[in-house]
């Protein structure tokens, strides 16, 4: 590396843990038409880690693993309802009727029990952290640990800053064509005007929206604004599960009893110990979240990261769920 423009004088940047591959992985049965694909990687006698994937209907990705010391840690992935590996995807025409934050909390729970866990790590990012404080709140005693990333509560504040007016003001360019499916008389309510097609009998107009949905939050990820390179979200599959999945819950609140039902009941879980890792410039789920969060939990720790967006990857961000990563295997090993 001796091209390497790493300037001398800062900290040696932390990247993830290396490449590693599951040791075990299936697809746990929930009853019902649903089957959730897991899987487990690092040390199987670790502190186990369950990781919650965002969106809702993002999937979790092989990149995540490596978050995690491997040899400290039982790492677990798992595909909520209807995207990822489990089946059926909602890419196809299935109902998401039995799709909501409570299902995903009930199969958590089933799955820590397949696996034998007593207690496990928590990890989740966007909705992942929204997912995860559910959980965390059904199930207090089942948790050893929290760590949080762009903290999300499907609040009707946070909704209309992302799809209506808000985050439109900082990417006008991208925002074009996120509305660009949508004919101008139905753009006062775009979510609405957006499930309607995502749901709709032409396939095309379907796909057409998922891409445009999926393509806004893509763009807006990183601090570093849109990348060059294709992604998942502009392949179809991902985009429509993706977009019908969050739309559903979106217009739902998520299915919370109210808007701040997280919040107001957070005195359940204070005694966890809990990492929140939050960017400064984070456009998808913007820091007044965090920062009520943080508020209302003041024992966890906080990171506040500069210069970073929403991205699990960005500079800053990954070196800090690393470190609250290694801090908690420290912590509660
Ligand atoms: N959705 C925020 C969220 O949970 C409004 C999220 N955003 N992007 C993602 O998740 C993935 C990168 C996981 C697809």
């Amino acid at each position: 590396m001796t091209d390497s423009v790493t300037p001398k004088k800062s900290a040696p940047v932390r990247g993830l843990y290396p490449d590693i591959e599951p040791y075990d992985s299936g697809h746990m049965p929930t009853g019902g038409k649903h089957k959730i694909y897991y899987e487990q990687s690092g040390n199987p006698q670790g502190l186990p880690v369950v990781v919650v994937h965002g969106g809702p209907g993002g999937g979790t990705s092989p990149n995540l693993r490596g978050y995690f010391n491997p040899d400290g840690y039982r790492i677990i992935l798992f595909d909520q309802r209807g995207c990822g590996k489990s089946t059926p995807h909602a890419s196809e025409d299935i109902s998401l009727e039995d799709n909501t934050t409570w299902h995903l909390v009930a199969d958590m729970e089933a799955l820590r029990q397949k696996l034998g866990i007593e207690k496990w790590v928590v990890f989740g990012g966007s909705w992942g952290s929204t997912l995860s404080l559910a959980y965390a709140l059904t199930h207090p005693e089942r948790v050893s640990g929290l760590i949080l990333r762009g903290i999300f509560l499907v609040r009707k504040s946070e909704l209309d800053w992302f799809y209506q007016a808000g985050a439109s003001h900082l990417y006008p360019d991208i925002w074009e064509k996120f509305i660009a499916p949508i004919p101008e008389a139905e753009r006062g309510d775009l979510l609405s005007a957006y499930i309607k097609r995502l749901n709709g009998p032409d396939r095309a107009e379907s796909v057409r929206c998922a891409l445009a949905w999926s393509g806004w939050e893509g763009d807006t990820l990183s601090v570093e604004g849109p990348s060059e390179v294709a992604s998942k979200f502009s392949d179809p599959a991902f985009a429509l599960a993706f977009a019908r999945i969050e739309s559903w819950y979106f217009k739902n609140g998520g299915f919370f009893e109210s808007e701040n039902w997280v919040l107001e009941n957070i005195g359940r879980i204070r005694h966890i110990p809990g990492w929140i890792v939050q960017g400064r410039y984070d456009v998808v789920t913007p820091m007044t979240t965090a920062w009520d969060l943080k508020k209302a939990w003041p024992e966890a720790r906080f990171n506040l990261v500069k210069k970073a967006g929403h991205s699990s990857s960005d500079p800053g961000i990954l070196e800090g769920l690393v470190a609250a990563a290694d801090e908690a295997l420290v912590a509660l090993s």
